[in-house]
């Protein structure tokens, strides 16, 4: 059976390969096919965006903006390429994305490196590369126009600070203190940043320990089945530090199937980062303590900076968006009313 699924599934990856290279051939050398391209794209401008996935609501929530944001009533015709939580499937994106001649290339890195060669290929096709949400790390300055998103790095400090100062509001702050991190999918800003900025707190405390680091991935199911490890391994867990909401969610599942609580009144501090309505919710209902928010409505940003190329001005290079957190101390109910993710 084995041999057989094997079988398709080369067959098929042939067949996908085969209609890639088509199509490039296409759109690379047939000039009747490119001009009717350009003649239906007439007008409007070309925004070609590499998503990562689809793994978390606020992946979702990030979606929906730049497909709201890039309608054709605003001038816009928005290519989506989704890349399926792969490096490789956003390179190739962005290779098509090249051959079809985009105004624009958006370009919301899975991973920090590896890019240098698909960007300096976007830089000699005279397309600018707008890098969103997660960042790029390039050997070489000028690959790409600018860097908009969290300053993941603070959000991981600031949930630091929360819990030194919850601890201290508890009288717990000379305990020793058991903490485990579900991380995000490794090497990527979000990841990188959150682990690093808490890490920078957890060494300023003598009586915290981090007993294990791990991968959720991002999504829940992950996030669920590393939760079942570290309560497997560690017994005697304090806080658990998950870096997106969705893995939240597994793990609040895998704590409640043990047979422990967590969140308010709970055995378990459980912080959190994006604050996502749902999580919000499960915080209005006792779940989780503390929700660091990363704000994933980008696309007008986004789409700011591209009228300000068009214009011929320049760009801030690096671009900071505003956020908060919230914690079980505040009145949530009206906010997640208004709250658009
Ligand atoms: O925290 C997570 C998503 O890159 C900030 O990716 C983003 C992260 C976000 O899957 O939920």
């Amino acid at each position: 059976v084995n041999r057989k699924i094997s079988i398709i599934l080369t067959i098929a990856m042939l067949l996908t390969g085969c209609c890639g290279c088509a199509k490039a051939a296409v759109s690379g050398q047939s000039s009747a096919g490119a001009s009717a391209q350009e003649d239906s794209n007439a007008g409007y401008i070309t925004v070609g965006f590499c998503q990562v996935g689809s793994e978390s609501d606020w992946r979702i929530a990030c979606s929906n903006s730049y497909k709201e944001e890039f309608t054709e009533v605003n001038g816009y015709r928005l290519l989506f390429a989704d890349g399926e939580g792969k490096q490789e499937n956003q390179i190739k994106s962005m290779r098509e994305f090249i051959l079809q001649d985009v105004d624009y290339i958006l370009l919301d890195p899975i991973v920090e490196t590896g890019w240098d060669a698909v960007l300096k290929e976007a830089k000699s096709a005279g397309i600018p590369v707008i890098i969103c949400d997660r960042e790029v790390k390039t050997e070489e300055d000028g690959l790409y126009e600018c860097w908009i998103g969290s300053d993941f790095e603070k959000e991981g400090r600031n949930a630091g600070k929360w819990l030194a100062d919850y601890l201290q509001s508890k009288g717990r702050d000379q305990e020793k203190i058991n903490i485990v991190t579900i991380q995000g999918t490794m090497g990527s800003s979000a990841q990188l940043g959150r682990t690093k900025g808490f890490g920078d707190v957890l060494k300023e405390h003598a009586n915290w320990t981090m007993l294990g680091q791990e991968s959720g991935d991002f999504t829940q199911a992950k996030g669920q089945e590393v939760m079942e490890d570290f309560l497997r391994k560690y017994h005697d867990i304090d806080v658990v530090i998950s870096e997106n909401d969705n893995m939240t969610f597994g793990a609040v599942n895998a704590i409640q199937a043990a047979g422990k609580t967590c969140g308010r009144n709970g055995d378990i501090v459980i912080i959190s980062f994006d604050a996502v309505k749902t999580a919000l919710q499960s915080m209005i209902d006792g779940n989780i303590n503390a929700d660091f928010e990363c704000n994933p409505l980008l696309a007008p940003l986004v789409e700011k900076d591209i009228e300000k190329l068009q214009a011929g001005e320049s760009l801030e290079k690096v671009q900071y968006i505003d956020e908060t957190y919230f914690d079980d101390t505040m009145d949530l109910k009206s906010l997640i009313t208004e709250r658009k993710y």
